[in-house]
């Protein structure tokens, strides 16, 4: 787990070897020991290298471990050591330095990195601290500012920004351990004592407090109810205002107040969800590791709305040359100077030039006939995009695969047009393409495992969070929160306000409330939706009252919204009033209440008092429990898939994991029993019945969210 080498005669270079990114488990933190102690008594040995195996230095502590309590050989002691010893001790950093990876680099004499290494104290995102000197050591060697932002963001830093932070000595294009055997030669001569960081004074501005209490605001915005962010400024205080050791024990309480709380297992449940939701895999067999994707080089965009031009941006931005096609001059002029606006300034933005020349915009469809990959993105019309499909089938070679770009729509009954159903998928895109991290690839039944890799590696290469599922009207994300929207206006009827039902929700940990953000996305998307499904509209069967359909319970209030004019944001009027058409300041608005008040008077509904607990668990424990329907009728695999879906595409709070990873958390038995207890009131919803598989859980004794998987039925499975 630490090779020791002995080279150039005088020089103990210490490899870290536990792949793939050397993560400090207990095993490599008792190997570093034993060889630092070793370096530091033999007479031999003028200096020490530390480096990592495969052009690595360290990802950091290892975050398995952290599931027990933390054992074996303590970090803080090694650091210690390595620092207070009398040889010099460089840590050569290729690749990555994160976390107690870059901890251990601050406790070396010197630290030399590859020009391409990333470094940076990440622990927060994990809902923990750097408690192995991090919060005490960078500020003293690059000042509280600095120290604060890097350690309550979590962000990482280039090695050219690490060496204007002072967070490095040296970078270099070469090879950073060789680099750092020949910076060890010279180091020896030298004295150590203005090397050791914890010895440092601290560099303390004047207006501290000032600085501290600021800090605590921006934090406390950004993250609502977010705890380790404000243990990490703690920490941070106490290395400003305390002596080393002092500020290590207080660095050492906090972590103890995080290690074991249900944030941090929520965010490293996280950490990890992402990563398996990579992972694929189809019943066949085909998964990630055994099928290869197309390499894609050129690719045709059909649509320039909203949608297509994030889409062209996103392609073209990774080097992938794009064909844009709309059907109007005026339309492709106005998507042309919008598409090459975005690339310009998230070029500007990332200091590089502009992939213009990759950009091509046409009239004419014939023009994809060469194309790698069509991903299509016109408006979310079935017999539209039929029509699309069929000329495409036409026009493109044998060997175009072709995409689908929808939220909801089916992609089998698209496929079934083509000249090549297997070769046909969904890309679903969230809005503004270019910027939202998720992509949901939708798995038709014909779909081929070529086509799934080939859209998932694509998506990867885009930088998107990309995870398969089924085929079926709204997939995961859509299918899901269609149950979470319909209870909270359910919630409305019954006597709460949009103010109310967001404040609950946001007070949970949601950025925006579900009105406010309907507010933002624009409520007439949703009463497109409802009127082709025959929901509201000239299509609504005369029998069925308003708040019926097709035997359940339905709210008409947003169609209500939407007849008066209000959109939302864009309108200047929705769930709430804006100060002008486009404004982003939601007030609560008289009219909406009065509009609800008459409507509880139309149809006799006694309005009640709402706790924010019946919010809540009306609103996310539908939301899991339509979450073990999707995992039942096989269009996820794993609830990791759907957390991840939630987390990236519908910003539910990470400090939370995802709704699945909530109601494990909440405990399955109480899910349940409040489930049936809402759904014996609300007989008329069958969302609100306990799903199967919830059931089945509790029945087998609640097993771990890990487990689950081996309860799921695959029979039914549409991936
Ligand atoms: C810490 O250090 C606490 C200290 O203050 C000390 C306190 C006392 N542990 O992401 P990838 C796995 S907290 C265990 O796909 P990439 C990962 O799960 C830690 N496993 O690669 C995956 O496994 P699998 C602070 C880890 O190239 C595989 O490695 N450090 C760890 O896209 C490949 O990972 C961090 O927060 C780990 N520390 O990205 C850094 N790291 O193949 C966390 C990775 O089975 N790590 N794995 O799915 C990262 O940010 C990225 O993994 C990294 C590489 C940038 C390093």
């Amino acid at each position: 787990m630490a090779r020791y080498e002995l080279v150039k005669g005088s020089l103990a270079l210490i490899t870290l070897t536990n792949p793939p990114v050397n993560a400090l488990s207990s095993a490599v933190r008792y190997g570093i020991t034993e060889k630092i102690k070793r370096a530091l008594g033999d007479p031999k040995v003028k200096a020490v290298v530390i480096c990592g195996e495969n052009e690595r230095f360290c990802g950091g502590a290892d975050i398995r471990e952290f599931a027990a309590p933390m054992r074996g050989h303590s970090l803080v002691m090694l650091f210690d050591d390595i620092e207070a010893g009398e040889k010099p001790v460089i840590a050569a950093i290729e690749g990555v330095a994160l976390g107690g990876g870059f901890e251990l680099a601050l406790a070396c004499h010197y630290r030399i990195a590859h020009s391409k290494a990333r470094l940076g104290l990440p622990e927060v995102t994990l809902g923990l601290l750097p408690a192995a000197g991090g919060t005490q050591r960078l500020p003293r060697l690059i000042g509280i500012p600095a120290a604060l932002e890097l350690i309550t963001t979590g962000h990482h830093v280039s090695a050219q920004e690490a060496l204007k932070l002072g967070m490095v000595d040296q970078i270099t294009d070469e090879n950073a351990c060789k680099m750092a055997v020949e910076f060890a030669l010279r180091a020896v001569a030298k004295p150590l004592s203005s090397r050791r960081i914890s010895t440092l004074t601290m560099p303390c501005p004047p207006n501290l407090d000032a600085l501290f209490e600021a800090v605590t605001m921006q934090v406390q915005k950004k993250a609502r109810g977010v705890m380790a962010p404000l243990a990490c400024i703690q920490a941070v205080r106490a290395a400003a205002t305390l002596p080393y050791s002092k500020g290590m024990k207080r660095e050492s309480e906090l972590m103890a107040s995080l290690f074991s709380s249900s944030q941090a297992r929520a965010l490293q449940y996280c950490f990890f969800a992402q990563r398996t939701a990579g992972k694929w895999t189809l019943p066949s067999g085909a998964q990630w590791s055994n099928i290869k994707p197309r390499d894609i080089r050129r690719a045709a965009v059909i649509g320039l709305g909203t949608m297509g031009r994030g889409i062209a941006v996103s392609l073209a931005r990774v080097g992938i040359s794009v064909i844009a096609v709309e059907t109007e001059k005026k339309l492709l002029e106005t998507g042309r100077q919008m598409v090459i606006g975005m690339l310009e300034r998230d070029a500007k933005r990332r200091g590089v030039t502009a992939s213009l020349y990759l950009l091509q915009f046409t009239l004419s469809l014939q023009d994809v006939k060469d194309v790698d990959i069509v991903i299509e993105a016109v408006f979310e019309d079935m017999s539209l995009k039929k029509r699309l499909f069929r000329d495409l089938s036409k026009v493109c070679r044998p060997s175009t695969l072709l995409y689908t770009n929808t939220s909801g729509l089916d992609v089998d009954a698209l496929a079934g047009v083509t000249d090549r159903p297997h070769m046909v998928a969904g890309m679903h895109f969230f809005s503004p393409a270019h910027v939202m991290k998720l992509l949901e690839v939708i798995c038709g039944p014909r779909s081929s495992s070529e086509t799934i890799a080939t859209a998932m590696s694509l998506g990867k290469r885009m930088g998107k969070v990309c995870v398969a599922v089924g085929n079926c009207p709204g997939f995961v994300g859509n299918r899901m929160v269609k149950t979470y929207t319909d209870q909270a206006n359910f919630l409305l009827e019954e006597g709460a306000t949009p103010e109310q039902v967001d404040g609950a929700l946001e007070e949970f940990g949601f950025a925006m409330g579900v009105f406010r953000m309907s507010d933002l996305a624009g409520l007439d998307v949703g009463w497109r939706i409802r009127k082709e499904s025959g929901l509201t509209g000239p299509d609504v069967d005369p029998k069925d009252p308003p708040h019926r359909r097709q035997g359940h319970r339905y709210s008409p209030i947003p169609d209500m919204l939407c007849e008066q004019g209000r959109m939302g944001q864009k309108t200047g009027c929705g769930w709430y009033v804006y100060e002008k058409p486009g404004g982003t300041e939601a007030k609560p608005d008289p009219l909406i209440q009065k509009l609800l008040e008459g409507y509880r008077v139309r149809y006799s509904i006694q309005p009640r008092k709402i706790s924010s607990q019946e919010l809540i668990e009306r609103c996310l424990y539908v939301l899991a429990n339509e979450g073990f329907r999707v995992l039942e009728d096989g269009i996820a695999v794993q609830p990791e898939d759907i957390d991840v879906i939630y987390l990236f595409g519908y910003g539910f709070p990470r400090h939370r994991g995802g709704p699945m990873f909530y109601a494990n958390m909440v405990g399955l038995g109480r899910v349940l029993d409040r489930l049936e207890h809402y759904h014996h009131a609300h007989p008329d919803v069958p969302h609100l019945k306990p799903s199967q598989l919830l059931k089945k859980l509790v029945a087998c004794g609640s097993p771990p969210i890990q487990k689950w998987k081996e309860h799921i039925k695959t029979m039914h499975s549409h991936l």
